[in-house]
């Protein structure tokens, strides 16, 4: 059976995304920093597929790097890297955000994506054809709006970053794709505004946000799709959710 290995599988895309391929009767390498959660998932889907856990923070160059050379046979070929562990943080203007919170998302979105793969190239190539690198990014990498600040910037860099590794991963048979969602109803937005549930019920309300299973959906279709097809970008909003003019500050 293929293997995938999906980074934040503890909740929301990740989540979802192992329950998806698990349907399908795939191997899975589940990562994330709660152990509750991943051994919650591995109770959940053993039984019916392998599954190996590993509790990691994708900002810990060193423990990724020893995790990956460490992954025991039956789990060294993977077929699909899922980079999906990320956050937001500070919803509210550059210039009222502690620094602290731009560093985090730094080093979750950036630092930790870019630790993860270069962990996995190696591995990814070793399966070739068929193989992909699905980088979980967002419409905020795309479209500016008030308070996405350093977070939009970070998914930015993964759209970018994505399209760079293409181009090295020409022959190998390895493909990249980013897949941006647009509003989805996860924790996300509890973890971006540190525990505020009526401020998470209140952006979910009264509209139709995407779901984790809506996304996770997306990532297994782009991992199975023939070898030969690359998606180099996947944007995905829900139909409630569109663009607004551009603001003018007036006298
Ligand atoms: P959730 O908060 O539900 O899930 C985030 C996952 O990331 C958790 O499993 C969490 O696991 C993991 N994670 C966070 N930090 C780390 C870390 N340092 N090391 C390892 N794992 C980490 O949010 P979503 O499912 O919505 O988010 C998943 C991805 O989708 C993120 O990259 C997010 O930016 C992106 N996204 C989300 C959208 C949305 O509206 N929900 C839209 C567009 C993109 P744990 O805490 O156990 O470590
Ligand atoms: C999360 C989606 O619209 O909050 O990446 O930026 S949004």
């Amino acid at each position: 059976m293929p293997i995938a290995m999906i980074t934040g599988a503890t909740s929301g895309f990740g989540r979802a995304a192992a329950r998806r391929f698990a349907a399908d009767g795939w191997s899975l390498i589940l990562t994330g920093r709660r152990s509750e959660r991943l051994e919650a998932l591995e109770q959940e889907l053993e039984g019916k597929v392998e599954v190996l856990t590993l509790t990691l923070d994708v900002r810990d160059a060193e423990a990724v790097a020893r995790a990956v050379e460490a992954l025991p046979a039956g789990f060294r070929e993977v077929t699909c890297l899922v980079n999906n562990a990320g956050l937001a943080l500070a919803p509210k203007p550059a210039q009222e955000v502690d620094l602290a919170d731009w560093h985090t998302m730094i080093d979750t979105n950036v630092t930790g994506l870019v630790n993860v793969t270069h962990a996995m190239l190696p591995r990814l190539i070793a399966t070739g054809a068929g193989a992909s690198i699905i980088n979980i990014g967002s419409v905020a990498g795309s479209w500016p709006y008030p308070g996405g600040h350093v977070y939009g910037a970070t998914k930015a860099f993964v759209e970018q970053f994505g399209y760079n590794l293409r181009c090295d991963l020409k022959g190998t048979g390895v493909r990249v794709t980013d897949i941006s969602p647009g509003m989805a109803e996860t924790e996300f937005t509890l973890v971006r505004t540190k525990g505020d549930q009526a401020a998470s019920d209140a952006l979910y309300s009264g509209t139709t946000p995407l779901q984790a299973e809506d996304i996770a959906e997306q990532i297994f279709h782009v991992a199975t799709l023939p070898e030969h097809i690359n998606i180099n970008r996947l944007e995905v909003m829900p139909t409630r959710q569109t663009w607004s003019p551009f603001t003018i500050d007036r006298d």
